[in-house]
């Protein structure tokens, strides 16, 4: 086996003392790397090109490639409305104003749920195992990730001969390619073999091919995974379920992978026939251009942005020993740059146009049943994975939450007229490839807002790119939807109640979390919690822009236009606790039986909503930084997406040092080695969450004006960031020192009049589409 050298990062305090080691080598700062191979899937490395992808481990003697691919969904399509629902809802309603929660509860629990209530799960496509006869001990053992190329790398070396292993997943050529060479000839000896947990089959077809085939539901998604072997010197033939290489120079591996689905209601498709032509199409290109045509497609994306933080000793250990002196008090501030272009990379490579949106685990999941069946949880996961998707200049990777979107309305159409006697589509709290909008795992999950809270996505997309068709024909159908159904559901609170005709959603949910009532009951079902009024009015505001932009005579969807308008007027509005000034979570000041809960759904108005802003509300916004002052002193922010978000709420609230000091936590204290966040379980939204909130602390858009460095914490001095986009249609390049800004660059795509914030100066100026603008003088 490899021989691991002894890194030993020595902190005394906070002074780095010693290294020894190889550790030095590292000088490429957009790599994750480490001097040993992944002994767990959470240190394997993930690559992907938005379908297909594969966490490689790295092993010398035994190497793995665990597989996904994104429509690998066990389950199948079936009809899940709930025929009593309808009926039970008004008598849920009624005892819910009245505040028999329990009896709300009891009944909703049986009326009102999906049948069945429960989803399947995303499921591993395959592992590709490489067993290598090696003949002597390994050393100078290294496996990378390179983000600038999306190339997982693995060297050695063995006496005097060098191996070397290159993995990635071409976007163009849809295949994972894997290239072992070594710098002498015919040292190339292995044994490859496909296999699963459950459910397969696997044979060597060929002398140089493997094929697994499997199924996840007779009804459902049948898929099949191709491996090509092809061999530069030596012999390659097949032995039953394996196909072993001997004495080869070097060896290409094609990797594909396909299955049965092809759209929520429809699962025609016929793997066999999609690998062999994915591999046939590879297969006419070397090596050389395969791997030049990724690089080339994962560049003009990646390479729109750079982020530089400074680089201290520390920064040139290996990544788990870097991510492990953060967690001691070392100093490393281009950990965070790495950790922020890695949530860019796992972006582009869990969610390209035509795939599926990335799930709980972006693309890469190993288990037959994941942790929450690694799904499309809408109460606030998959919106998280999708906010650095603007703003960090990836706006394609967005598409396929779009996709989504549009295949869940049929659905949510009929689960809206069934269980609420309503318009327009629904979603709740979670969904899967099957079309899945009815309520599921218990109670809590009859919170019907997920399609509004979604609705907010291709809305920014308009934002960002000033696409009127895209509004127009995408856009402001699905939101139309989503408020149409809200505005049918919307109740006027009863004659006799405090705010008696004020209205409001019944029932409700504020996700996942309860309250203590005065007799000392505890529920969670309740009317009108203040997430509900934040999205509503978030969603009411966006059409009637959307209304303005689309008709500017005053002329288009008018009926809707004023109804959403009435319904604004009369909607309940926020309530701030008599007791202590907090923002409520719910219409009444309940107390809370977990005061640090994990979600934090009342503060969407601050993020990612922008209804209550410090300079537009600051009564608002004094309520809900003492709401999330008081939330963090009981233990919030746990979970790793829930520290993401924190990160996102402070730098709303312009307060760069707590903003920092929550990205350092979301390192110490939810991150893997691989850099993959910790909920725990594996979970990629703290990753996106976390990566979109370096952006919000470096630039934000959201109040009208473009805000330079509203939250720039101290321990970030000197810096640069290229390529970061706002909403208006403007990408900006800003570099900083001594804490102060230095330089600004504004490149205008749309030729909007552009208007500046830094600190307390502001600069106003058109610009012309096209046209790049350097007005740092006229704000220092
Ligand atoms: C919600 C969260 C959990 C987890 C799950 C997927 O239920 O409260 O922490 O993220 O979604």
């Amino acid at each position: 086996m490899f021989i691991r050298p002894k890194t030993y990062l020595l902190l005394t305090g906070l002074v780095f003392l010693s290294l020894v080691s190889t550790a030095v080598r590292a000088e490429n700062p957009l790599s994750l790397w480490y001097d040993q191979p992944a002994q767990k899937w959470v240190e394997a490395l993930p690559v992907g090109n938005g379908r297909l992808g594969a966490m490689v481990f790295g092993g010398v003697e035994k190497e793995r490639l665990q597989l996904n691919e994104d429509t690998v969904w066990d389950g199948h399509k079936r009809d899940r409305v709930n025929p009593e629902a309808l009926k039970a809802l008004p008598q849920v309603q009624k005892w819910l104003f009245e505040g028999k929660n329990k009896k709300a509860t009891e009944l909703a629990g049986q009326k009102m749920m999906g049948i069945p209530e429960r989803i399947k799960s995303y499921q591993s496509l395959a592992d590709l195992r490489l067993t290598f006869h090696h003949d002597a001990k390994a050393s100078n053992y290294r496996r990378e990730l390179d983000l600038d190329t999306g190339i997982v790398r693995v060297s050695y070396k063995m006496g005097t001969a060098n191996f070397e292993r290159e993995v990635f997943a071409g976007v163009a050529d849809d295949v994972i390619v894997m290239r072992i060479s070594s710098n002498q000839p015919g040292r190339i000896s292995f044994e490859a073999t496909l296999d699963r947990q459950k459910n397969f089959e696997t044979k060597a077809v060929a002398p140089d091919k493997l094929i697994l085939s499997g199924w996840c539901d007779p009804q459902g998604v049948k898929f099949e995974a191709h491996v090509l072997i092809i061999n530069e010197g030596g012999t390659v033939t097949a032995q039953g379920k394996k196909v072993a290489v001997k004495a080869a120079d070097a060896v290409t591996l094609l990797i594909a992978g396909a299955t049965n689905y092809q759209k929520w209601h429809k699962v025609g498709g016929n793997p066999k026939a999609l690998c062999r032509d994915y591999l046939n199409k590879a297969h006419k290109k070397d090596y050389a251009s395969l791997r030049g045509r990724h690089i080339r497609d994962h560049q003009k994306l990646f390479r729109r942005v750079t982020l530089d933080l400074e680089r201290t000793d520390v920064s040139r250990l290996p990544t788990d020993e870097r991510l492990e002196a953060v967690k001691q008090g070392g100093k490393d501030p281009a950990l965070v740059a790495l950790y922020f272009q890695y949530g860019r990379y796992l972006l582009m490579s869990s969610s390209r146009p035509g795939c599926l949106p990335a799930n709980l685990q972006g693309l890469w999941n190993r288990h037959m049943k994941a942790p929450w069946n690694s799904d499309f949880h809408t109460n606030i996961n998959l919106q998280m994975n999708y906010w650095p998707a603007e703003v960090c200049n990836l706006a394609e990777c967005h598409e396929p939450l779009f996709d989504f979107m549009e295949s869940l309305v049929d659905s949510g159409n009929r689960t809206a007229k069934l269980h609420y006697g309503a318009s327009g589509w629904v979603v709740h709290h979670l969904s899967d490839v099957w079309g899945f909008t009815t309520p599921a795992d218990g109670v809590w999950g009859v919170w019907p807002m997920g399609a509004a809270w979604l609705c907010q996505h291709p809305y920014e997309h308009y934002l960002y790119s000033g696409d009127k068709k895209f509004l127009a024909e995408r856009a402001y159908p699905l939101m139309r939807g989503a408020a149409r159904f809200l505005l049918d559901f919307l109740v006027a609170v009863p004659e006799g109640m405090p705010m008696a005709g004020r209205l409001v959603t019944n029932p409700s949910h504020s996700p996942e979390n309860r309250f203590r009532k005065a007799d000392g009951t505890v529920s969670q079902f309740t009317y009108a919690a203040t997430m509900d009024l934040l999205i509503i009015h978030d969603l009411f505001t966006n059409c009637l822009e959307a209304i303005e932009i689309l008709g500017p005579n005053g002329d288009f969807d008018t009926e809707l236009c004023n109804e959403l308008k009435t319904a604004l007027a009369r909607l309940m509005p926020l309530q701030i606790s008599k007791k202590d000034s907090r923002l409520q979570e719910w219409i009444e000041d309940y107390a809370e039986p977990e005061p640090g809960h994990r979600h934090m759904s009342h503060f969407y108005g601050l993020h990612p909503g922008d209804q209550i802003t410090l300079s537009g509300t600051p009564k608002l916004a004094a309520a809900v930084r003492k709401s999330l002052e008081y939330r963090l002193s009981r233990g919030g922010g746990r979970n790793g997406w829930s520290r993401a978000w924190i990160i996102n709420f402070w730098s709303r609230l312009r307060e760069g040092d707590k903003a920092y000091e929550h990205l350092l936590l979301l390192l110490r204290k939810s991150t893997l080695s691989n850099l993959f966040d910790n909920c725990p379980p594996f979970e990629i939204d703290g990753n996106f969450g976390g990566t979109a909130g370096i952006a919000e602390m470096l630039l934000q858009s959201h109040a009208g004006e473009l805000h330079l460095l509203p939250a720039l914490p101290s321990a970030w001095p000197k810096g640069s960031v290229r390529g970061l986009r706002t909403r208006g249609g403007f990408e900006v390049d800003i570099s900083w020192n001594n804490g102060q800004l230095s330089r600004v660059v504004i490149r205008s795509l749309l030729g909007r009049v552009c208007k500046l914030r830094y600190g307390t100066n502001t600069v106003e100026f058109k610009t012309q589409k096209g046209k790049t603008y350097r007005p740092d003088g006229e704000l220092l």
